[in-house]
């Protein structure tokens, strides 16, 4: 510890003098590491085209899919790199997720028939909408095998909440939003009763086994999902698949597909064929067209019925209201894609060649004049497909999914069986370009390119398989997320990206101006429930209260110290431990644990948080905080202390130092001289236009509240040592060089960052 603080000190006096090294270019030139490292003019102008700069920052941010991790993956594009991983459906311990009790009660949203599940099956993030653009304020993904749906509010990308669906035992066309995010939208996969723990055999699969489609409800103030005031609709057990809602002259209008309208039951295990042959035998399966906003009006008119407490409009109601259809689509479709102006609808088939565009004005009018080619098995009005196509396409092999681009009727289609993305206009019904992937894509994704403006620019082909793609890493191999240039009229491969954290089904980028993060809660912030913790407390008001067997600890965070940095408790005690943040600083969290008792918190700038456990060991525990916060970061810790029941102290004063007078001494002269590098930097920071840089004004305030804390601290010393208590003087005033440190640590990163970023003499 000693030596570590040593360090740091002759490094923050080598830096003040100004002894720090400056950069110097290698003198390789650009031809000698082409040469060197074998590439080509085409690589380097892929990696122009990804590279961003040191300190510079990526134009979109994407938020994926983590896939089975259950988590979600955000990060920069064009440099594709990582940003954070968002603990969704799965504790994730750096940030405390399921290991505090904010975080718990969010998991607990989660519980299935009051169990734990702690993974996770994401597919389909989605931002909210307004407008049908993407308004950066929230994020939604959905749990395919539990079926859950998640929301994370995006001023701190934090989970906020989880709920359980109703009456599906799985969903997959989830998550999509309305155009004004009014609802999310959510389909049913493998079909099943809906009623919760009901039997029925699978030989009434037809008739007890349901699919459908959930519309949760989103209360955009509060910022979470209204269970209340979400509904269902009863479909048929087709296995439906993805949705989409409508936009524009759409709005008001959603479309899920199905791909095994054939009800087809397997049992290969009795001999008969798989569902794999039953599911994908006929031409056709069926696109639902529904209309969620009637739908909306007749369950708040008392049309639904309650199946699990849950609003559900059954099929007969919605036949009778006019308000559900269907259109065949082309054998075991994927994706289905409202375009930008809402106007068309795109339905890949997997095992067809073809893309099928739908028009919704088409659709609607055979709607209006009642033209219907048949009914389902269960009385379903259906249009005929080709009432309701505007053309279909031959794209390749394996279509699945459709992205936009900022250019009008331009779509790119991924095409799974080719290992091909397809550029092609939709509108013309050609083919414009292709390029091949590497390797079986499933989604793919262009900049806010399921939006009413999508942006362009880059699409991100994210392919199931990567097999020679990268380093091997074992049997398990990454996923490889591929950017693709679409500004011109050929697309150009520029970058691999492993992805090593479960199957990222699906990922949508937002530009990043969009999005408007917090890099500070308000003092005392539960950040899940976005309230005042009841377990704040602020400097110099931290307490450990005890009644009967609970203990209950109020206690701050702050460079580099926990108050209490000791907790007595016996065996047994039931223990809280608040924290709260102090820091105002911008980046300045700290984690806490306590050794061996499962406990982690990660609390940032003004957070409170709660952990929670039974001292069921007698014994030592240390305590301590887990970010790397500061010089004195190791240094930030403390005991708790579990006695055994009725023991009884022999000893009552803690060991005392041996200091002497001239190290007393020699402590005062340090901080002097620390004192005059502090004064030196204060000189150049405010000789130069550090006000015109943000950060830099940040981090003298924060300095500058260090500093702050010596206050009354000389004054302290003095006194000790007035009384020849060597140890109590030395350590007041060592406790005046710690703030000194963090501040000359603070006032140096502000010198260096005026200096790199051309801070021009003030007088
Ligand atoms: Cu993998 Cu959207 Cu679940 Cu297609 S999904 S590939
Ligand atoms: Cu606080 Cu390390």
């Amino acid at each position: 510890m000693k030596i570590h603080a040593m360090r740091t000190a002759s490094l923050l006096l080598a830096a003040g003098l100004g002894l720090a090294a400056t950069a110097s270019w290698s003198s390789e030139s650009l031809q000698d590491v082409m040469k060197r490292r074998n590439l080509s003019q085409q690589d380097l102008l892929a990696a122009s085209k990804t590279y961003v700069p040191t300190g510079k920052r990526d134009e979109f941010v994407a938020f994926s899919s983590g896939g089975q991790s259950g988590q979600v993956i955000v990060y920069g594009v064009p440099s594709m790199r990582i940003l954070k991983y968002i603990g969704v459906f799965t504790p994730e311990p750096w940030q405390g997720y399921g290991y505090d009790e904010e975080s718990k009660k969010v998991l607990a949203g989660g519980k299935i028939d009051g169990k734990d599940i702690t993974w996770g099956d994401t597919h389909h993030p989605a931002i909210s909408e307004t407008q049908g653009k993407y308004d950066g304020q929230y994020l939604f993904i959905n749990d395919k095998a539990n079926p859950r749906l998640a929301v994370i509010d995006l001023r701190d990308f934090e989970t906020k909440q989880i709920v359980v669906n109703p009456i599906f035992k799985s969903e997959h066309g989830g998550a999509f939003v309305t155009a004004n995010t009014e609802y999310i939208i959510e389909a049913a996969q493998y079909a099943a009763p809906l009623e919760n723990k009901k039997f029925y055999p699978l030989e009434e699969f037809n008739e007890k086994y349901r699919g459908g489609v959930t519309y949760w409800k989103f209360d955009r103030k509060e910022g979470r999902i209204n269970e209340k005031e979400s509904f269902s609709l009863e479909l048929p057990p087709y296995s439906q698949d993805l949705s989409d809602a409508g936009k524009g002259p759409s709005d008001g209008w959603s479309f899920t597909n199905s791909f095994c309208s054939e009800r087809y039951v397997g049992g290969i295990e009795k001999g008969r064929p798989p569902y794999e042959a039953g599911c994908s035998a006929k031409d056709t399966d069926y696109l639902h067209v529904i209309n969620w906003k009637k739908a909306a009006q007749l369950v708040a008119a008392g049309k639904a019925r309650k199946i699990n407490g849950h609003n559900v409009l059954m099929m007969e109601t919605a036949i009778k209201e006019g308000i559900l259809f269907l259109i065949p689509e082309p054998k075991s479709p994927h994706g289905v894609d409202v375009t930008p102006d809402g106007k068309m609808l795109v339905v890949a088939g997997k095992l067809d060649t073809h893309v099928s565009v739908y028009s919704f004005d088409k659709i609607m009018a055979a709607i209006k004049a009642g033209k219907f080619e048949s009914k389902d098995p269960y009385g379903i009005p259906v249009i005929a497909m080709k009432d309701a196509l505007h053309t279909q396409v031959a794209l390749g092999l394996g279509p699945l999914h459709t992205q936009y681009d900022s250019k009008p009727c331009v779509a790119y289609t991924s095409l799974y069986v080719d290992s091909q993305v397809a550029k092609w206009n939709y509108c013309e019904g050609k083919v414009l370009d292709k390029i091949s992937v590497h390797y079986n894509i499933g989604h793919l994704m262009t900049m806010e390119g399921d939006s009413v403006d999508p942006k362009g620019r880059y699409l991100v082909a994210l392919n199931k398989l990567s097999i020679d793609r990268f380093n091997p890493v074992g049997p398990l191999h990454p996923q490889n997320h591929q950017l693709i240039d679409i500004s011109n009229d050929k697309m150009q491969l520029l970058y691999d990206m492993p992805i090593p954290l479960g199957e990222p089904h699906y990922v949508v980028a937002i530009s990043a101006d969009k999005l408007k993060p917090g890099v500070r809660y308000k003092v005392g912030t539960n950040s899940r429930t976005d309230k005042p913790h009841p377990g704040m407390v602020r400097a110099g008001e931290e307490v450990t209260t005890r009644k009967g067997n609970k203990v209950e600890v109020k206690g701050t965070l702050i460079r580099s110290h926990i108050t209490p940095e000791t907790i007595e408790a016996e065996v047994g005690d039931e223990i809280t431990i608040n924290l709260t943040n102090l820091e105002r600083a911008q980046d300045e969290t700290h984690g806490f644990t306590v050794s061996t008792y499962n406990v982690h918190a990660s609390v940032e700038p003004g957070k409170t948080v709660q952990l929670k456990f039974k001292a069921d060991k007698e014994g030592v525990y240390p305590y301590y905080c887990t970010e790397f916060c500061s010089a004195l970061h190791l240094e930030m810790q403390g005991y708790l202390l579990v006695k055994p029941k009725g023991w009884k102290a022999t000893k009552t004063t803690l060991a005392k130092g041996t200091y002497t007078e001239a190290e007393y001494k020699a402590t005062v002269k340090k901080v002097v001289d620390t004192q005059a590098i502090i004064d030196s930097v204060v000189a150049y920071i405010t000789s130069v236009n550090y006000k015109d840089f943000p950060d830099v004004v940040a981090m003298v305030d924060d300095a500058f509240d260090q500093l702050g804390k010596t206050k009354g601290l000389k004054e302290k010393h003095e006194a000790f040592a007035a009384k020849q208590d060597w140890e109590n003087a030395n350590l007041w005033a060592e406790q005046i060089w710690q703030y000194q440190v963090k501040t000359a640590d603070l006032g140096l990163r502000a010198k260096t960052y005026l200096e790199q970023n051309g801070a021009k003499k003030v007088k």
